[in-house]
């Protein structure tokens, strides 16, 4: 396992590399390129920047996150084929300059998405939340909504030339149902494979965020059946997961212990955050820090079910909440400094744990507990 830290770069990030590189046990960052366009092949003379500069601050560049699709791919437009003939080309710079896998999502329209992107807690700290009440009734007002509550940032997944005419934007969705879309994902990763295998690099499908359809758009990747589905219509390791336990905790059905024991050799990236439901239907959940505890995720079911399923990829603390005087000076929603150094270490302790007692043959501490 190796344990990584989401990076947006020296221009967009306010958190430097040196910072990320005093955080114990932290391998590397997963990066990724801002100011290209969705669709666009990622310029190599840009690729090599990004990863050179990484490595200058003794980190690795082994996975970037929001290597975004197009529009017209999940339609399944017939400009299509061009849109994946540049994925192909970034795919190809990418493994020129070391990088082995790329975290994407298949989400129509919108990313990820939250109805507060600072929610404070009982503890002073804020944290995202949703509230599926809180949820705007036009796609409109959801785009302001986030964009109000970026801190001025580019929300990755919202950006704004693609989001400007949002309303032509659903209306070319019209028509995309959960099949069309799954069998538009499974056109694309099917184009793109050949690539993948000749440059070893793995692709990463993160899951729906929130884990359901929203303003009548298709999703297709948030519980056990769908992503089985998935895998095995495009089934080699190649065709992988991002295990986003916050994502896929949000639905209350997703047993994540179970899902990752059953996708073994499939996940190529753990995303290991927490999430507390706020309602007894459990549709509304706000992040909260990585201890079980302080959650509705057992963190430690999660990371002994990836230990003993032999999890040899990259797991990041995935968010965090802002806290410390941090707060004045946060920049990208979620992606505080210190509650994901926090979150990184009780994982890395934890793995530690797992490891010795494997190591040790120690099987339990139950005589302990009595
Ligand atoms: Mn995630």
């Amino acid at each position: 396992m190796k344990m990584t830290f989401r990076w947006y770069g020296s221009e967009n990030d306010q958190i430097t590399l040196e910072d990320i590189r005093q955080i114990p046990g932290m391998s590397g960052v997963v990066p990724a390129i801002w100011d290209e366009p969705v669709g666009a092949a990622w310029p190599e003379e840009k690729i090599k920047a990004m990863v050179e500069e990484i490595h200058a601050a003794g980190l690795e560049a082994e996975i970037v996150e929001s290597v975004n699709i197009h529009d017209d791919i999940k339609i399944g437009l017939p400009s299509r084929d061009e849109y994946i003939e540049n994925y192909k080309t970034t795919i190809r710079r990418l493994s020129k300059y070391g990088v082995k896998a790329i975290c994407y999502n298949f989400m129509p329209v919108f990313d990820w998405l939250r109805t507060d992107l600072a929610m404070k807690l009982e503890d002073g700290s804020t944290a995202l939340a949703y509230v599926r009440d809180l949820v705007p009734e036009s796609a409109e007002e959801m785009v302001k909504q986030m964009e109000d509550g970026a801190n001025g940032k580019v929300l990755p997944g919202w950006e704004p030339e693609r989001l400007a005419n949002v309303k032509e934007l659903f209306a070319k969705y019209e028509g995309v149902d959960d099949k069309k879309l799954f069998d538009n994902l499974v056109y694309f990763l099917e184009a793109i494979m050949p690539t993948c295998e000749e440059c070893d690099v793995k692709m990463a499908i993160h899951p729906d965020d929130p884990p359901y359809s929203l303003f009548g758009l298709p999703r297709i990747v948030n519980d056990r059946d769908n992503i089985k589905a998935l895998l095995d219509a495009v089934d080699t390791p190649y065709n992988g997961l991002t295990f986003c336990t916050g994502s896929l905790g949000s639905k209350p059905t997703n047993d994540l212990p179970a899902m990752i024991r059953e996708f073994t050799g499939r996940i190529v990236f753990a995303h290991v955050r927490n999430i507390k439901f706020m309602n007894e239907a459990k549709t509304d959940f706000h992040e909260s820090s990585h201890l079980s505890a302080d959650g509705d995720v057992d963190m430690y079911e999660v990371l002994k079910a990836l230990y003993e399923t032999g999890f040899d990829g990259y797991m990041r603390p995935d968010h965090g909440r802002a806290i410390w005087h941090h707060i004045a000076e946060i920049g990208n929603p979620g992606y505080s400094l210190f509650d994901r150094a926090l979150g990184a270490m009780y994982l890395n302790s934890m793995w530690e744990t797992l490891t010795k007692d494997d190591e040790r043959g120690v099987a339990h501490f139950g005589n302990l507990a009595k």
